[in-house]
């Protein structure tokens, strides 16, 4: 196998016998190569929130797979829920010298600094899924991710339609995702907001953050039972905090999606399951499968284009317990 020194020498000889046309095309190519003018592969440097759920685990695999079909060279870290481990890794993309950094911010806040070192390494960044809150919104591209207060407002007319010819009060349990994450703040907003619309009766008992983990839902949900055991009705905001709920419902000897209706959002696999248990009543879907917008939206940044959508709204839509078997064999995620 000729090395490449050879192998030039070779280029030139056969420029020597004339053969322009075939030197020129091999030329090109070579002297593409050898000045890199070659299209260069991209970098992408992707911080990652965690692996704290379904959704979590479906959304990195679909930013792997995407990268992988787009020839798009990834550079992943998991974070592991902390804002810390974010902000160095971006760090770390920076000092590499990546061509497009992306995250989904674990928090809303704190971004300020870390993203204003991007901006000055001349860095573009486009967040997924979750979004920040950044005095200069120059300082991130776009977003490519759900609208929350959406879904937070779908899973209260989810649950008004799970409770139809329900007679006497409504007690709801709300177990939040992660305190001061987008998802957490933006579908309680809209869930209160279709609440407060709706029949007065119904009210919010008691809520806290179960950190979108199955354990974390458990633990919170035997607390919620133990202190209001008039609770009829559960807004999780996520599958794997439902689905850790149902464990608790059933050690109090309750059934779920019965004596105590549960609407969640994501629509999981798990999550999916459960629906044809009879376990959850409704699921506002939060589509996971990311990977493809992003990578087409580094590709455009990389090539200088700025002018993207602010915010590119992910596809989603609700499923309730009667459609979730005919949906289960075609599920994505
Ligand atoms: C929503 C995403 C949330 C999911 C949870 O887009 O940020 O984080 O709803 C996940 O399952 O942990
Ligand atoms: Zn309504």
């Amino acid at each position: 196998m000729l090395n490449r020194r050879h192998f030039l020498t070779g280029t030139a000889a056969v420029a020597a016998t004339g053969a322009l046309a075939a030197c020129a095309k091999t030329n090109n190519t070579t002297s593409a190569s050898s000045t890199g003018g070659a299209a260069k592969t991209l970098t992408l440097g992707f911080s990652q929130v965690g692996s704290e759920s379904g959704w979590r685990a479906a959304n990195t695999q679909s930013v792997k797979d995407a990268a992988a079909a787009a020839g798009i060279n990834l550079k992943f870290s998991d974070a592991e829920q902390k804002q810390e481990n974010q902000i160095a890794a971006i760090r770390s993309y920076i000092q590499q010298k990546v061509d497009v950094i992306s995250f989904s911010p674990v928090v809303v806040t704190g971004w300020d600094t870390v993203l204003q070192e991007a901006k000055a390494a001349k860095i573009p960044v486009i967040l997924t899924d979750r979004s920040v809150d950044v005095s200069d919104p120059s300082l991130y591209v776009t977003l490519i991710g759900s609208d929350f207060e959406a879904e937070g407002e779908r899973a209260a007319h989810l649950m008004e339609h799970v409770l139809q010819g329900h007679t006497g009060p409504v007690n709801l349990a709300q177990l939040e995702g992660t305190t001061g994450s987008a998802p957490a703040i933006d579908r309680t907003k809209g869930f209160a907001k279709v609440m407060a619309a709706s029949d007065p009766t119904w009210k919010i008992v008691v809520t806290q953050t179960g950190n979108f983990t199955r354990d974390g839902g458990k633990q919170v949900m035997a607390a919620f039972l133990q202190s209001h055991p008039e609770i009829n009705a559960l807004f999780a905001q996520n599958d794997d905090m439902a689905l850790g709920a149902i464990q608790a419902i059933e050690a109090a000897g309750k059934k779920p999606g019965v004596d105590i209706k549960i609407v969640s959002c994501d629509g999981v696999h798990d999550g999916f399951v459960a629906m044809t248990q009879g376990k959850i009543n409704a699921i506002a879907e939060c589509n996971p499968l990311l990977g493809p917008q992003l990578m087409d939206a580094a590709k455009q940044v990389a090539a200088g284009k700025t002018d993207l959508p602010k915010w590119i709204k992910t596809k989603e839509s609700d499923f309730t317990q009667d459609q979730a078997a005919a949906a289960l064999p075609t599920r994505k995620y």
